[in-house]
């Protein structure tokens, strides 16, 4: 019989640390779900390096994946209007939001009717180069890219229909082919008599623009009331569309437990939902800040696997700004974001931005290793502490395994106990099977993983613990 080898081992992260990993939300899974494997590079250590080509994606019933089937969760924020804040488009502020906002995608909202709009008063020749810059910055820093026609007080998107037509055909012609791009089809039709069948007629006269070019690019179509309309759109699916999802959009200071309850139900409607935009001020964009409200929401888009993208890379004296008035969009900072801006950096990449400035310079790392037995397998597991913060007065500790079979002959079924130092419970997981009882914590093998070839390593699994105070592995 062979005896199990654990090493574990700890690296506490640096607070500061890019090589630290995250518990963006895209590895956030609640137990027993799987989720995705992120589809864009993840080493932030190589400035420049991280065009790494991007995974198409694909929807598949309620689920976001990529090319090689696996759930892909994406977490983002969405440009201010271009039209408007046009010096946040660019490298320097998407990278930043890459590198330490736990950005995956940028939605370049550009808006068609006012603040000079593409239809109105906007230079179309500009705001389609400024399209292309935002498409390139964000393919350049390993970003999905969202190109909205973010229609608002023209609440009726046949208003535009023949420009959005030609808008659409423009753009799906420059980057068909290019896996990055995503396309909106109308940000939030809104108005009484803007009822789904209207939104759904315009929304099959544009996809043909764009199918003409590509037929794989994923696309959204919005849904009617400021996309808050999910269960119509639920009930009456577009057909042969191919890739492509419904937007949905919140503001949880205003949109709290009728909206989430609408989401689930589209959930159960098996609509394949994509939140393009929000926010936890009210709906105007402004107010206070609803912590509360927008936790629950998160926890609502982990446990259906939804993408989100928040609003808005702005430095406009307004609460859903994620950047402080005066930022230089050629060099934002830490020290730039607003409180919204600090809230969405926690809960994209679990780390406090407070701390962070706190502890630079202070943090160490240290490694220990050691052998515990379990199972009747040879597996080795490296258990790694990559990141740990408060809230709410309790600790949360995420903790990154690596499974590797060692051995000629696959292992299947396999189970592993892990010991801590205190009582945890699981406050997320992923990839594996993950519960708690008092100090110790039981990995087993899920839906995925099921078995481990012979000299197949998994690195993606791993869990988020909360206890009342500092806890390591015994
Ligand atoms: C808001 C901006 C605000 C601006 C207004 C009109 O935050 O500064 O004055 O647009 O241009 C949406 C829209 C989005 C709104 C946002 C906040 O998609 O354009 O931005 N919001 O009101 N839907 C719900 C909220």
């Amino acid at each position: 019989m062979n005896h199990l080898r654990l090493i574990a081992s700890f690296l506490l992260a640096l607070a500061l640390c890019a090589c630290a990993s995250s518990p963006s939300a895209s590895q956030k899974a609640d137990d027993g779900h799987t989720a995705q494997s992120d589809p864009v590079e993840t080493d932030t250590r190589k400035p420049g390096t991280e065009s790494a080509s991007l995974s198409p994606l694909h929807a598949d019933g309620t689920q976001l994946l990529d090319d090689q089937n696996q759930p892909v969760v994406l977490q983002g924020y969405g440009t201010f209007g271009i039209n408007s804040k046009p010096e946040f488009v660019n490298e320097n502020t998407f990278r930043f939001l890459k590198e330490e906002m736990g950005s995956q995608v940028i939605r370049l909202a550009m808006y068609t009717a006012e603040s000079n709009g593409y239809c109105t008063s906007g230079s179309q020749d500009e705001l389609e180069t400024l399209i292309d810059k935002g498409v390139q910055a964000a393919t350049a820093t390993g970003q999905y890219v969202i190109i909205d026609w973010h229609i608002l007080s023209d609440g009726n998107p046949a208003q535009y229909q023949g420009q959005a037509k030609d808008f659409f055909g423009t753009v799906s012609r420059k980057y068909t082919g290019n896996p990055a791009v995503i396309y909106e089809l109308c940000n939030e039709p809104n108005g009484r008599d803007v009822t789904w069948p209207v939104v759904k007629s315009y929304a099959e006269a544009v996809i043909q623009e764009i199918r003409a070019n590509d037929k794989n690019a994923l696309i959204l179509v919005g849904t009617p009331q400021w996309d808050q309309a999910e269960t119509e759109a639920g009930k009456d699916l577009l057909k042969d569309a191919g890739n492509m999802m419904y937007t949905v959009h919140f503001y949880a200071a205003t949109h709290k437990d009728q909206q989430r309850q609408d989401l689930s139900t589209a959930y159960e409607q098996k609509l394949p939902m994509f939140v393009s935009e929000f926010g936890i001020t009210e709906a105007s964009g402004n107010g206070a800040l609803d912590e509360q409200s927008g936790r629950t929401w998160i926890d609502l888009l982990d446990q259906d696997k939804i993408s989100r993208v928040a609003w808005a890379i702005s430095d406009k004296d307004e609460a859903s700004s994620i950047f402080k008035p005066g930022t230089d969009p050629d060099s934002p900072s830490l020290s730039d974001l607003t409180e919204w801006g600090q809230w969405l950096r926690k809960v994209y990449t679990g780390k406090d931005t407070d701390d962070d400035k706190d502890s630079q310079g202070t943090s160490g790392s240290s490694e220990e290793t050691a052998e515990l037995k379990s199972g009747d397998n040879e597996l080795e597991v490296s258990l790694k502490q990559s990141n740990t913060w408060q809230s709410d007065g309790m600790t949360f500790t995420q903790f990154d395994l690596t499974l590797t079979n060692h051995s000629d002959q696959p292992v299947t079924g396999w189970s592993e106990a892990l010991q801590f130092t205190k009582d945890v419970t699981i406050n997320q997981s992923w990839n594996g099977e993950i519960s708690a009882s008092g100090s110790s914590v039981t990995v087993k093998a899920g839906q995925y993983h099921t078995t481990i070839q012979a000299g197949e390593s998994v690195t993606d699994i791993g869990f988020i613990v909360k206890s009342d105070g500092v806890v390591e592995q015994k």
